[in-house]
């Protein structure tokens, strides 16, 4: 069990503690730009938190937003903010000034601190957001944070904080509806490095962290929380896209790597120009995790991927494995301090081999800022996070697919992603989407939306090929019994089909 003093600032356990062990000369950051000691890290923090409560006014419990790309001074920032007893809320460094006034008048913020290279989007968004008082930025611009520094200490106490003082609001990515703000206390940006890094990751003072998430999203948290939790260092790459990783992977000698299935299979795809051989641990998480994926990096590097599953509300990740447990294809087991299991309609536990809901609970969990949609998410304790799974007899979760994406026909609960994976290893099928459509006969039927190669026919021979290919490839009842051949599919910003939108044509 977790055990926290009742009164907590997370900063003092994750960099004052190395000032005061004297290990304050040891590299903490390493930027593309600069790098930080412990010792220069914590002088930073503790001049912007002087800003912040000298001469921005702030009081223990204010929100302030902060935009920037991943960068030594968006941690001082982000530790600043918590260390004076304030509320951090990051937003994506891509969100347009409207995204941005979201989460400003969600959560009626009237600061901001901001890179001045994102201050188009941040003036932008000031015309939507009427409380918002003040932008700082850093870097540039008329209002320079360096100035206000300069006129501060670089001591500071850190504000008296409870354990359970909320100190960061992370807002979802909004793509089945208006985001919402998961609200995380204190002592859970500690829970995440004592539970999940310690029991799965168990990395040492001697580790180097990178990854590709912005500190936005509470995955790219990794990167920064889980190394500084033991004393290590952080590679913090601003430009992280599968290329500049394994760049500064071979670069900075980096040990251990958070990023999603995609870059894993970039970084395959391009292995002969990298040196990746600094690596011992690969954590992957974001989306599913193919066994394909997992055995070609396997092959490729003799490296173990780490699968694991986590969200915004729960903060990290809950389901994995430590590297001598993986079952490969598996997302793994509850971290350890979690408990998950599979459930019906109802919340009623199902047997081993079933398909149903995940439900999960531990010390980290979702507390959505005002938002009706809590009730949704936490029932009796337990936290639903939308995904369907099954477990094994040896208590291993599998993923099958977003309960959205569970096409329940013929009494069968069929995961539309693995009819599209069957489908797509045709060699005819460019691209599909797989969805649960109306008919009169059968209640509902599996359709797949597919764009088929241009060069061959799309007619209703191609269709039946098709059909019988997926019974061929897994269970029969699975098969599309209509297939649309069409010439593109919904996609979204970041490129994941909007199978949504496929629902919506499958019944108009
Ligand atoms: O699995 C995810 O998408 C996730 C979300 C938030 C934090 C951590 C993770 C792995």
């Amino acid at each position: 069990e977790l055990r926290y003093p009742r009164r907590l600032n997370c900063v003092t356990p994750l960099l004052d503690r190395w000032i005061a062990e004297g290990r304050g000369h040891a590299l903490c950051l390493i930027g593309e730009h600069e790098s930080l000691t412990y010792r220069q890290l914590f002088e930073r923090v503790n001049r912007i938190a002087n800003v912040l409560v000298n001469q921005l006014g702030l009081k223990p419990g204010n929100r302030v937003l902060l935009r920037s790309g991943n960068t030594p001074m968006m941690v001082a920032a982000y530790l600043a903010v918590l260390k004076a007893g304030g509320v951090v809320v990051a937003t994506m460094p891509l969100l347009r000034a409207r995204e941005i006034a979201y989460p400003l008048n969600k959560a009626q913020i009237r600061l901001a601190l901001c890179d001045h290279r994102l201050a188009e989007e941040m003036e932008g968004a000031r015309a939507h957001a009427p409380d918002l008082e003040r932008v700082v930025y850093w870097g540039g611009g008329p209002d320079p944070l360096e100035a206000l520094m300069a006129r501060e200490s670089p001591v500071f106490t850190a504000a008296d904080t409870a354990a359970d003082d909320v100190c960061l609001i992370a807002f979802t990515s909004g793509t089945t509806g208006e985001p919402k703000g998961a609200m995380h206390f204190h002592r859970d940006l500690l829970a995440i490095c004592d539970t999940y890094a310690r029991h799965v990751v168990r990395a040492g003072p001697e580790d180097r962290f990178i990854g590709s998430a912005p500190f936005a999203f509470t995955f790219g948290l990794a990167i920064i929380l889980f190394p500084m939790r033991v004393g290590g260092s952080a590679v913090v790459l601003e430009r992280a896209g599968p290329e500049d990783l394994a760049l500064a992977i071979g670069r900075e000698r980096a040990t251990v790597c958070f990023t999603a299935p995609t870059a894993y299979r970039a970084m395959l795809a391009k292995l002969a120009g990298f040196d990746l051989s600094s690596l011992r641990r690969c954590i992957s998480a974001g989306e599913s995790l193919s066994r394909a994926t997992f055995e070609a990096w396997k092959a490729a590097t003799g490296l173990t991927l780490l699968d694991g599953i986590g969200g915004t509300e729960m903060l990290h990740i809950y389901l994995a494995s430590p590297e001598e447990e993986v079952r490969p294809g598996a997302t793994g087991r509850p971290v350890p301090g979690y408990e998950a299991r599979v459930v019906d309609e109802h919340g009623h536990e199902l047997p081993p081999g079933t398909i149903g809901r995940l439900a999960v609970r531990g010390p980290t969990g979702c507390r959505y800022l005002a938002d009706p949609r809590q009730a949704k998410y936490v029932i009796d304790g337990w936290n639903y996070p939308g995904d369907s799974y099954l477990m094994d007899e040896d208590g291993y979760f599998w993923y099958q697919a977003r309960c959205d994406d569970m096409i329940v026909a013929s009494g069968y609960n069929i995961s539309g992603p693995e009819v599209e994976a069957a489908l797509l290893r045709h060699p005819a099928v460019l691209e599909c989407g797989v969805v649960g459509a109306p008919d009169p006969a059968r209640g509902t039927i599996v359709k797949a939306y597919v764009v088929a190669d241009p060069g061959l026919r799309a007619d209703a021979g191609l269709a039946k090929a098709l059909q019988d290919f997926v019974k061929a490839e897994i269970a029969p009842y699975k098969y599309p019994r209509a297939i649309a051949f069409v010439a593109d599919l919904p996609k979204t910003a970041s490129g994941k089909i909007q199978r949504f939108e496929l629902r919506l044509r499958a019944v108009a």
